[in-house]
């Protein structure tokens, strides 16, 4: 375990992002500089002159972390440090609606950073208001009677932007996303992980079943693990034995009022999106 994040943190018990932000510093170790805008992230980077980060840390706003990427990269480029790796750790609120301008800037202009967004498929920090990127069927305090629209794919809208490198990940399948942020770190340009982050308190289920979850979302085909380098499409998962979505469901109590519709329109659109990567994929 890495010294680089103190060992009491003030996020909730079983969260996946805090798992994440130790495994980010884990594999990029003390020559990083992290930044987060307001969210759950920001409870790491702290209040005044007190933070959880051992290395640089600085806090941007919710709708422009990637401009700031792009200044400390711009900044680093003039300063010829090439050893320093600057990483956004932003939450899916922060990424897929408010600060989705300045990420899109970024990424077309091609400056070097690590984009992570923790997808804990709500507005969480707030008081779990709906985001673009939570899913149909969702009760969240803005959907009282759960989300009836899809959730976004930002990472299709990314791909679409010809970005370097690109993948999805799993707090469920830790050494996958470590894999994946040990490559991401060598590009020499924007690079992109969208990582689902289960959250006990929003997602209304028991803290020692995060791994669980985090794990049943990749296999029942929900989320698909793969990655895409310079547009080359890998899927990093195989499911051969896809697990029932209804075992996702009904572990977690946002999804108590989800229809039958909803269920099958999740269902229809999971295995339409696999099978979309599979005949994607390069040999
Ligand atoms: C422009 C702007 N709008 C709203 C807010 C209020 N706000 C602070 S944190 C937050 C939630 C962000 O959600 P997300 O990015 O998903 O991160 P999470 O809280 O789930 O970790 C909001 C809406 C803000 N700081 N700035
Ligand atoms: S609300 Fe969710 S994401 Fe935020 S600190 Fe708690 S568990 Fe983590
Ligand atoms: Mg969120």
């Amino acid at each position: 375990m890495s010294d680089l994040i103190c060992k009491g943190t003030t996020t909730c018990e079983g969260c996946g992002m805090e798992l994440l932000a130790r495994s980010i510093v884990e594999v990029l170790g003390k020559n990083t500089i992290v930044l987060t805008p307001p969210s759950c992230s920001a409870i790491l980077t702290g209040f005044g002159d007190q933070t959880c980060w051992r290395i640089p840390a600085f806090q941007s706003n919710l709708e422009n972390i990637a401009a700031y990427c792009s200044g400390i990269s711009t900044a680093l480029e003039y300063q010829k440090r090439e050893d320093v790796y600057v990483v956004a750790l932003a939450g899916d609120g922060g990424t897929v609606d408010i600060g989705l301008q300045a990420l899109s800037g970024a990424v077309e202009r091609g400056h070097r950073f690590i984009y992570i967004c923790y997808d804990n498929e709500a507005y969480m920090n707030t008081g779990i208001q709906r985001s673009g990127s939570t899913p149909i069927g969702a009760w969240t305090t803005t959907t009282p009677g759960g989300k009836e629209e899809s959730k976004k794919n930002i990472v299709e809208m990314l791909m679409a932007q010809g970005i370097p490198y690109i993948a999805t990940a799993s707090v469920g399948y830790i050494d996958d996303f470590k894999r994946k942020l040990d490559k991401a770190k060598d590009v020499n340009g924007p690079t992109y992980i969208h990582v689902l982050s289960p959250c006990p308190p929003g997602w209304r289920y028991e803290a020692r079943e995060t791994i669980k979850l985090g794990r049943l979302a990749v296999d029942t085909k929900l989320y698909p693990l793969f990655e895409a380098i310079d547009g080359d499409i890998r899927i990093t998962k195989k499911v051969s034995k896809v697990k029932d979505i209804g075992e996702y469901l009904k572990l977690q109590g946002r999804f108590r009022n989800i229809t039958k519709e909803q269920i099958k329109s999740l269902e229809v659109d999971a295995a339409k999106y696999y099978d979309k990567l599979v005949e994607m994929e390069v040999e």
